[in-house]
């Protein structure tokens, strides 16, 4: 299996994030890509540099005026005579308006995001696309005839939406990858969300699509970030009713109960048919994770990515979330060798 990686990463870097009314440095930091980068070297997996992609590639999934901001965020911030990292401190929440999107960068900054746990510094643009380049690049090479590539982007993804960042995730490198292969000769395209968290920017994305399933397993959002999204009564609106699907699971949850909800989940995928099939692959349902609540040992990894290979697909991994950085490389390639294993 090829694996997409740019050193590009290690350019967003330097930002807090509010934490139990702290701001605090971010769990989301540049070693986290050291470790998964070592881990799979290790595993004997080959490394390239992702591929150049224009700007146009963004615009299938993404809205052209937050990809704007977020280009020149940083700089439009210097350009005011502020420094150092950018966080939010007002949202556009229930009865605000949100038809206008005010032309000052605090309020243009709140407009396009959704927590304060998600600094811009100078390097989060560059760090960014070349994160959405690798998810780009390992579909180019799924779609090419490779059997499965993984995606170690750093910034991750799946809680960007259309024209939303937040979650330490600005563009949606999974979205990428699976809008990359509907565009490339796969007329079905199934998105796993494993990672603790619920994939709302993946979910917002695609909901309103019957021709790319999102099913995502994540901790209950009645007690669990993103709150506000990723309930099972999600099921996709419009023409996308039905093709969407979640299952949250409670706080403690072990490799039991998540085994029996990933077979459910993968009974889903399955009836969708796909031709492809990309996961969100957090590891942040480890045991040791600092700010999740799920029991996953180190031994489970290989299992679920065993289990994964059942689906005998084209699969694309695209790296999101895991925050126990001195174990997450021997997790995340624990998935990938379980995945090969059974290929
Ligand atoms: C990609 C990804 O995994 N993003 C996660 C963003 C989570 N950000 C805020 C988490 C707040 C968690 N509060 C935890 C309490 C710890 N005991
Ligand atoms: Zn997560």
């Amino acid at each position: 299996m090829r694996v997409a990686h740019s050193p590009l990463h290690a350019r967003h870097d330097g930002g807090k994030e509010l934490h139990r009314g702290e701001l605090v440095p971010c769990f989301e930091m540049p070693v986290r890509a050291d470790y998964i980068l070592k881990a799979v070297e290790r595993a004997g997996f080959k490394v390239s540099e992702p591929r150049p992609f224009t700007q146009e590639s963004l615009l299938r999934v993404h809205d052209a005026r937050f990809v704007e901001f977020l280009r020149t965020a940083h700089a439009e911030w210097r350009a005011a005579g502020k420094e150092g990292f950018m966080l939010p401190s007002g949202f556009p929440a229930r009865s605000l308006r949100r038809d206008h999107i005010p032309s000052g960068i605090n309020g243009r900054m709140g407009y396009y995001s959704f927590d304060a746990s998600t600094p811009i510094v100078e390097g989060t643009w560059d760090a960014a696309l070349a994160a959405a380049g690798c998810a780009l690049t390992a579909a180019a090479w799924v779609a090419e005839g490779d059997k499965s590539a993984y995606a170690l982007c750093r910034p991750p993804g799946h809680h960007a939406g259309h024209s939303l960042y937040g979650g330490y995730c600005f563009l949606n490198n999974a979205a990428l990858a699976a809008q990359y292969l509907r565009d490339h000769g796969f007329a079905r395209v199934a998105v796993l969300d494993v990672d603790y968290h619920h994939g709302n920017g993946t979910q917002d994305i695609f909901w309103e699509r019957s021709d790319v399933l999102f099913v995502s397993i994540h901790g209950n959002p009645e007690t669990e970030y993103p709150y506000f999204l990723g309930y099972a009564d999600e099921r996709g609106g419009g023409a996308g009713e039905g093709y969407t699907r979640n299952f949250p699971l409670p706080r403690g949850t072990g490799w039991k109960e998540y085994s029996a909800t990933l077979a459910a989940a993968m009974d889903v995928l399955g009836g969708f048919s796909p031709d492809a099939l990309v996961v969100s692959l957090g590891v942040d349902t480890y045991e040791g994770d600092p700010i999740s609540a799920f029991k996953l040992a180190t031994g489970h990894y290989p299992l679920m990515g065993q289990r994964l290979a059942e689906l005998k697909l084209p699969t694309v991994f695209v790296q999101e979330g895991g925050y126990a950085v001195e174990e997450i490389g021997t997790n995340v390639a624990g998935v990938l060798e379980g995945f090969l294993s059974r290929r």
